[in-house]
């Protein structure tokens, strides 16, 4: 080796030993939501991000790339599993292909705190890790539930004869009931009821001033059924690539936002008010009807998970306690 070699090496290696603390390591991650960007659904993993960004300076960042103008939502769990992003906010609803059992958490209506206590976030990260090659951060919205909506009046708790718009968390319900299911991505549900391509949708109670459906919405059939759920997944990779100080950042954010189900309880009173005053009929056939309909709406959304998930589906149900 030439002493200029030689000389080169020592001057690089120094360099590295010696900038090390004066630049630590910071991870950028790649994020995006599956809900329009601003939207009910992606509010919270908004400032969840920012929170990222503050708490974790210097340490871990994330970077937003934003909605469905940048990702189709369908796509989005499966971004999640080949690493095309780091962190997602999407439903299970959005990814049932790759895990049938994803169509089971919108039957688990506990808070957080509880499912972290009671082993149900253990074995929904188990399955996240099994089947998405992706760690199960958080969980949003247990409190809010779904609705169907409609601009054709029923004279009973029947859809007979109505095309709904669905994604598989109202598709068995639809069906029924006697609708005709189409499945379509929140971007389309406005031009699909301005055509009348659909009779109806569905769509949790909050959210539907976000992209206008007011305007072609006549009615909320009641009861209110079953549970949100938007997750933040991150790509195993990703989270086996970060230190634990990363991590913590992630997961300490992550509880926060999941804290923020306590804001829920107020967003839906004031969105049903708002509906009222924008001209949205409740539709209620009464306490008997409505019993009738969340019994039938829990037993066909279960006996549909547990058809296509034998063996992991009668152990979410037994979690879920319904
Ligand atoms: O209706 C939907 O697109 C849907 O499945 C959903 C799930 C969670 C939150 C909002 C909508």
């Amino acid at each position: 080796m030439s002493v200029k070699n030689h000389t080169g090496v020592l001057i690089v290696s120094s360099l590295l030993a010696w900038s090390a603390p004066a630049f630590p390591q910071e991870v950028t991650l790649r994020a995006v939501t599956a809900f329009a960007e601003g939207t009910q659904f992606s509010k919270n993993f908004e400032r969840f991000i920012e929170k990222v960004n503050a708490d974790g300076k210097g340490v871990i960042k994330i970077n937003y790339i934003g909605g469905p103008r940048a990702m189709p939502p369908f796509e989005v769990g499966n971004a999640v599993r080949t690493r095309v992003v780091d962190i997602a906010n999407v439903t299970g609803a959005f990814y049932t292909n790759l895990m049938p059992e994803a169509d089971g958490f919108k039957l688990i209506s506990k808070p957080m705190t509880e499912q972290r206590k009671n082993g149900t976030w253990e074995f929904i990260n188990q399955l996240h890790t099994q089947k998405l090659n992706a760690q199960y951060l958080a969980r949003q919205f247990h409190n809010v539930p779904f609705h169907i909506y409609l601009n054709k009046k029923p004279d009973k708790l029947d859809l007979s004869g109505l095309k709904i718009r669905v994604t598989p968390v109202y598709k068995d319900i639809v069906e029924a009931l006697g609708g005709t299911a189409i499945t379509t991505a929140p971007g389309e549900v406005y031009t699909a009821l301005e055509r009348g391509v659909v009779d109806g949708y569905g769509w949790p109670v909050s959210g539907i001033f976000d992209l206008g459906w007011e305007k072609v919405t006549k009615y909320r059939l009641e009861p209110a059924f079953y549970s949100v759920e938007v997750n933040v997944l991150v790509n195993l990779d990703t989270w086996k690539g970060l230190t634990d100080a990363q991590r913590k950042v992630l997961n300490d954010a992550a509880l926060w936002l999941e804290g923020l189900d306590e804001e829920n309880a107020a967003v839906v009173a004031s969105e049903r008010d708002r509906q009222t005053k924008a001209g949205i009929q409740a539709i209620d056939f009464g306490p008997e009807e409505s019993k009738k309909f969340l019994e039938k709406a829990n037993e066909v959304a279960w006996q549909s998970v547990i058809r296509r998930a034998p063996e992991t589906g009668p152990r979410l149900r037994q979690l879920a306690g319904n």
